[in-house]
């Protein structure tokens, strides 16, 4: 069943942080995130971009993202017959970067294409190997040792399977040594966002002595060739998160033996065709994959989730409960994570989830649609 969209809706949300987030980029305390309805015949389909407030993780945040799907993406959709949501992509292909802007649009896509066959979401991107998806934490840099300890600490009371940490120069190998001395057998990993050069090599190879399941990203964010001298030089596996926007960098990546891992975020590599080109590559190498977050509202959250139901995503993403980063969300029921560390899968069709209309219109601070 194809299909024709006929009205395309953005609106951006602002909604606090229940605790600050911070990376080796900076802190982030308030979410500004777009998000948008495309709608076919009284239909409609829901995507959110992912990008930040400041463009620090990547080229985008929100002021981009905003213009490149009112003004690029979102008009080459409008009117254009899809034989399917996997053709939306390409409509927006000639756009350079800005993949986040692209995927809110691509994703909403095929939202809208699973409730026009009236079938969840994870099953329209052909998901379903499993019911409920393995759940990780990742924790952000903290104002002291003792505060990212009690954080770890609830963290695995709660039931979450592994625990991510931020790291950047000056909060590293001394605060995982605390970390392992307190917590000596749970999964840790850490992330850099970037923060380190090849020059630090010889740093970086201490964290080996942690047992560490990966360390994420620690080089710079388009930096693959680079990525491959530092594996060469740890026995713990790099895992890459900022480096791979395409499938094809996924497969230079893994030829060159840059990473162990790849983290897949739906934004960065522009929706659910290409994540799924990505997942397919490192499965065929024997790469596993998870699904990274961004901070996302319930729509983006419950996107992350249909994607992790595809085969390969067999370690614990960074998708977690609402309640970590919201105070309400603009979902109902908001994403909760049981006592083993898991989320349900929904079968209800689309995302899975309801909206909340009332509370999302008290937290919109702008709209256009585009006709
Ligand atoms: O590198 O994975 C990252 C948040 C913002 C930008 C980049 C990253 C992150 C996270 C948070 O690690 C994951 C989440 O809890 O949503
Ligand atoms: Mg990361």
């Amino acid at each position: 069943m194809g299909f024709k969209i006929d009205r395309i809706r953005l609106r951006q949300i602002s909604m606090p942080l229940v605790h600050f987030f911070e990376t080796s980029f900076g802190r982030t305390t308030e979410r500004h995130m777009i998000l948008a309805e495309v709608s076919s015949s009284g239909v409609s389909g829901w995507g959110e971009v992912t990008a930040g407030e400041n463009p620090f993780y990547n080229e985008e945040w929100t002021e981009s993202a905003w213009r490149i799907a009112r003004d690029y993406a979102g008009p080459r959709l409008l009117g254009h017959p899809f034989e399917n949501a996997a053709q939306v992509g390409e409509r927006t292909a000639h756009i350079r970067g800005h993949n986040m802007a692209r995927g809110a649009l691509e994703t909403a896509c095929w939202d809208l294409e699973a409730r026009l066959h009236n079938r969840p979401l994870y099953q329209q991107i052909g998901g379903g190997a499993r019911k409920e998806i393995p759940c990780g934490v990742s924790i952000g840099i903290q104002n002291s040792v003792p505060e990212l300890l009690k954080k770890i600490q609830t963290e695995i009371e709660a039931g979450y399977q592994r625990i991510k940490m931020k790291i950047k120069p000056g909060w590293d190998v001394e605060v995982i040594r605390e970390v392992r001395r307190e917590f000596p057998s749970i999964k840790l990993m850490a992330d850099a966002n970037s923060a380190y050069t090849l020059a630090d090599a010889d740093h970086l190879q201490k964290l080996d002595e942690f047992f560490l399941m990966m360390i994420e990203q620690p080089l710079a964010h388009d930096e693959i060739i680079d990525h491959a001298a530092i594996q060469a030089r740890l026995q713990t596996p790099i895992c890459l998160d900022e480096c791979i926007r395409s499938a094809h960098q996924a497969e230079q990546a893994i030829r060159m033996r840059a990473c162990g891992i790849i983290n897949i975020k739906l934004g960065r590599v522009g929706g659910f065709a290409e994540a799924r080109r990505v997942h397919d590559v490192a499965q065929k190498a024997g790469v596993p994959v998870w699904c990274g977050g961004m901070l996302e509202a319930g729509i983006g959250r419950a996107h992350n989730i249909a994607l992790s139901t595809l085969e390969n995503f067999v370690l614990p993403g960074d998708v977690s409960a609402s309640k970590r980063y919201w105070k309400r969300d603009i979902i109902d029921p908001w994403v909760e994570v049981s006592p083993r560390g898991t989320i349900g899968v929904n079968d209800a069709p689309g995302f899975g989830y309801n909206l909340d209309m009332e509370f999302l219109d008290s937290v919109t601070v702008r709209r256009e649609e585009l006709h």
